[in-house]
């Protein structure tokens, strides 16, 4: 570039450009990212026969075999115990296909026949009800593009040394999905809830049987019991035929095979809020019932396994997301965090979503420290890892949102350090 262009100055340390430099200096910088010639081609064999015939139900192309579920061998001494994680490093936008989203089972997936499987409303309520997905599908149906994290995400980042891992492998237990489904106020409105009430108790039709006590304004606000998932009747691996979903609340509390809803005065106590899903304190004494997931981010290109190719100017984009509502903001630092530039946002900022960022970065090269740092709607800035682990027990895992470092080396690999 010999003219002045205001989007190729730095926007702060280590190379970092305008974050509207992909917008705006547009043939100039695809210039600069594409320096192959096109000539003229021989036709390639798929061009001289006839494709393949048409299908019932699509799949990806034998191509993109890489880009699946990971870390799926479930816990030893069980069948279906244990979780997989979205390849977030292979993924682009803000939604992730179903058969990508995340699982976590706490013993294994069940085969239910929907005919058979009923939902009932009872406790503190005028009228207890009981529903199939037939009678449910009846009410007016809402939709809700919006994330799902389990609180034991990113728990490895407790660990005194760096794991090393993917991006997924480390933070893989977050996905989004468009989720239909009924509102759960219209069902407890059916069912009139006495005065004395203040949560619901949630279990599923699963053997682990697993079972959250929500607080009944949550329920009144934005639970629905979902049946659909990306336009689809929910995968069996996520809750078919029904599930509760919890906008922006741990993972955990959204009880998939969702067979009962007792309303209750107090809390249940169950083992998954008391002995699980709860934060030790390095006191001995534990947090319980932290619900909105904390305002996070992770940069997904470059990752770990993602290398750089030459020196030049790259991309930067991951993904941001709150349990609070929307995200705000989100910066970017190359020096490990001494200068910081705003990153884009893509068009959909929606509340309790994924938030698809990018930043251009000029990378001379050199080893560089690549952090992102989210700020949500409420003013709430992603932590440092010190400020998350502060006063927590050694072996607290749940609810880890500290900013993540991925140092890149002179050959361009990407690797999780603390920093
Ligand atoms: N019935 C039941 N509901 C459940 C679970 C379970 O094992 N059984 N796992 C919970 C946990 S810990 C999480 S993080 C989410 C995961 O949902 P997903 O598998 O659809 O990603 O479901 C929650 N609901
Ligand atoms: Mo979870």
């Amino acid at each position: 570039m010999s003219r002045y262009d205001p989007y190729f100055e730095p926007a702060a340390g280590n190379g970092l450009l305008d974050r509207r430099f992909f917008l705006k200096a547009g043939a100039a910088s695809s210039a600069l990212l594409m320096t192959a010639s096109v000539s003229a081609q021989e036709r390639p064999p798929w061009m001289k026969l006839p494709g393949a015939a048409l299908s019932e139900s699509g799949a990806p192309s034998t191509f993109e075999a890489h880009v699946k579920r990971i870390n799926v061998n479930p816990r030893i001494g069980t069948t279906g115990s244990g979780s997989s994680r979205t390849p977030l490093e292979h993924l682009e936008g803000i939604i992730t296909p179903s058969r990508l989203h995340f699982e976590r089972h706490h013993s294994g997936i069940p085969e239910i026949d929907p005919d058979q499987h009923r939902l009932v409303i009872h406790g503190l309520v005028d009228r207890p009800l009981s529903f199939n997905v037939e009678s449910l599908a009846r009410y007016s149906t809402v939709s809700r593009i919006q994330f799902l994290e389990c609180s034991g995400n990113s728990g490895g980042m407790i660990a005194p040394t760096p794991m090393q891992g993917s991006a997924s492998q480390i933070h893989g237990l977050i996905s989004a999905s468009e989720w239909g489904g009924v509102p759960l106020r219209a069902l407890l409105e059916e069912a009139g809830v006495k005065p004395a009430a203040k949560w619901i108790i949630a279990d599923g039709a699963d053997a682990a049987v697993m079972a959250r006590s929500v607080p009944l304004d949550k329920i009144l606000d934005d639970a629905i019991v979902a049946l659909y998932q990306n336009g689809e009747r929910l995968r069996p691996s996520n809750g078919y035929p029904m599930r509760l979903f919890l906008p922006g609340w741990e993972g955990n509390m959204s009880v998939k095979w969702l067979r009962s809803i007792r309303v209750t005065a107090t809390p249940a106590m169950t083992k998954d809020e008391t002995s699980k899903y709860s934060d030790l304190n390095d006191d001995g004494i534990a947090t319980l019932f932290s619900f909105p997931m904390g305002v996070k981010s992770v940069i997904t290109s470059p990752s770990p396994g993602l290398a750089l190719g030459a020196p030049g100017i790259y991309q930067i984009s991951g993904i941001a997301w709150s349990g609070s509502g929307k995200i705000r903001r989100v910066e970017i630092s190359a020096d490990g965090g001494k200068s910081w530039a705003d990153a884009a946002l893509d068009r959909h900022v929606l509340s309790k979503c994924l938030t698809r960022f990018r930043s251009a970065w000029r990378w001379d090269g050199g080893p560089a420290i690549l952090k992102s740092r989210a700020t949500d709607e409420d003013g709430n800035v992603q932590p440092t890892r010190d400020v998350v682990l502060k006063n927590r027990a050694s072996n607290s895992f749940y609810h880890y949102n500290g900013i993540q470092a991925w140092k890149i080396d002179r050959q361009g690999e990407a690797s999780n350090v603390y920093a």
